[in-house]
């Protein structure tokens, strides 16, 4: 009986033998049977799977020219050395601990997201609190088929989570993180107020997860424009070493939230019967304009998010001397934020080392293929897990220097979908979610 290897599981090369499939794998389904190829070298995950060895799980499907044509079989695979490949059965026990999880800012667009993340996903929840200031009090939301009623984020109501995801603005976040933290909870935070404190990670879990194991209660997720550009960024840092940093943002309506979204779609309508284009949410109409402000304007004539972009930037890539200038724009567009990114490396580049960086990067997928017009749009990029990276290119302004695409979900690796992607990481690396 080898169905369950098709729950959802894409082998990806890229990830190598690792334990993230057999760990997202055994998260949904509890259990995993097949036919399986284990590697030698003992690598606990965090994940009690029953074996001394850590198993990667491959969908057949993709195993063609092994032989492995049907679609529901498995395979283990030995990453120095097989030891043995036959048909077998494995029933995994999988330690099933589940959590339970608070959203403070439930309501919003982004607790909304994470509602429907934590369930797409099957996070293990064990509860799933719903918070919100005391005007939604009494709301009742949906989760998974089933009505939950929103309850006021007080600091009582953090009693007995353990994971609190903070979908809410800076000053909800500097009133109830704490309280949050003192009754036991690890909060992972997507506002900005905490991101540039020195003992709270600000954590892409692709690039620095490590960061994590030092959290003293509060892990902060970073600005979306910063999420989405790093992910293009950092396998090409790691490739060449990156010397300085130039973005230029196209960000959603979605990022300023629902009223700026409906604002551009009334001043669409507007725009289609000739009547007057009304704007409340920003200084201009947004409707086929762009605005050249993301957030107030500095003493130095950067804007907040341009800000953001800088000193995150260096924060996540553990690169506090990085030369970062940023130019962020709002467009309108509704959801999905791209970045046009020159960077200049201390080594020689190469398009094509370029192209592996990025393909082999669990963040970002690769659609650079302009013979065919292809290159990833915000529209293409809504709701996906990864980033789209391409139209890289040799830049000609710089030594050492690429010009290169991101398109990605604001909403979600910008927002939502990264707090999610921390808790899961830490879960499966065994890292506790207790503040050291
Ligand atoms: C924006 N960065 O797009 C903000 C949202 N956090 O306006």
């Amino acid at each position: 009986m080898f169905a369950q290897a098709d729950a959802g599981l894409e082998h990806d090369p890229r990830r190598g033998v690792g334990t993230d499939l057999l760990g997202d794998f055994v998260q949904a389904t509890g259990r995993a049977e097949g036919i399986f190829h284990v590697r030698r070298r003992s690598q606990r995950r965090g994940y009690d799977v029953g074996l001394a060895e850590s198993a990667v799980l491959i969908k057949s499907k993709q195993l063609t020219g092994n032989g492995y044509d049907n679609s529901t079989r498995c395979r283990l695979e030995s990453e120095r050395e097989t030891l043995f490949i036959h048909l077998f059965q494995i029933f995994f026990h999988v330690s099933n601990k589940t959590y339970r999880v608070g959203i403070v800012g439930a309501t919003g667009a982004v607790g909304q997201e994470l509602i429907s993340l934590l369930g797409s996903r099957n996070f293990p929840l064990a509860e799933l609190r719903l918070l919100a200031s005391a005007r939604s009090v009494g709301r009742l939301m949906d989760v998974g088929g089933k009505k939950v009623t929103v309850r006021e984020a007080t600091p009582e109501a953090f009693e007995g989570l353990d994971i609190a995801l903070f979908a809410a603005e800076g000053a909800i976040a500097k009133a109830l993180a704490p309280e949050a933290v003192k009754r036991g909870c690890l909060v992972l935070d997507k506002s900005s107020a905490y991101r540039m404190y020195a003992d709270v990670p600000l954590v892409l879990p692709e690039i620095n997860l490590e960061a994590t194991r030092k959290h003293k209660g509060i892990i902060a997720s970073p600005n979306c424009s910063t999420s989405v550009a790093l992910m293009g960024l950092y396998p090409l840092h790691k490739a060449f070493g990156l010397k300085r940093v130039i973005f230029a943002t196209y960000q959603s309506v979605s990022g300023t939230g629902a009223d700026a979204i409906d604002e551009l779609e009334a001043q669409v309508q507007a725009y289609a019967k000739g009547q007057p284009l009304i704007h409340k949410v920003y200084p201009y109409q947004i409707a086929f304009n762009l605005i050249p402000q993301v957030d107030s304007f500095g003493a130095d004539g950067y804007t907040g998010e341009e800000s953001k972009m800088r000193e995150e930037s260096r924060k996540i890539m553990g690169l506090p001397a990085l030369k970062v200038s940023a130019t962020c724009v709002r467009v309108p567009v509704v959801r999905a934020h791209s970045v046009a990114v020159n960077a200049e490396f201390e080594m020689p580049v190469d398009i094509a080392a370029a192209r592996a960086a990025i393909a082999a990067f669990a963040g970002a997928t690769l659609v650079d293929d302009i013979a065919n017009k292809i290159y990833p749009t915000p529209l293409d990029f809504s709701r996906q897990v990864k980033c789209g990276v391409g139209r890289i290119r040799l830049d000609t302004a710089l030594d050492n220097g690429l010009s290169f695409w991101v398109s990605g979900d604001n909403l979600w690796k910008g927002a939502a979908l990264n707090s999610i992607q921390i808790a899961e990481a830490m879960i499966r690396e065994g890292i506790s979610l207790r503040a050291s």
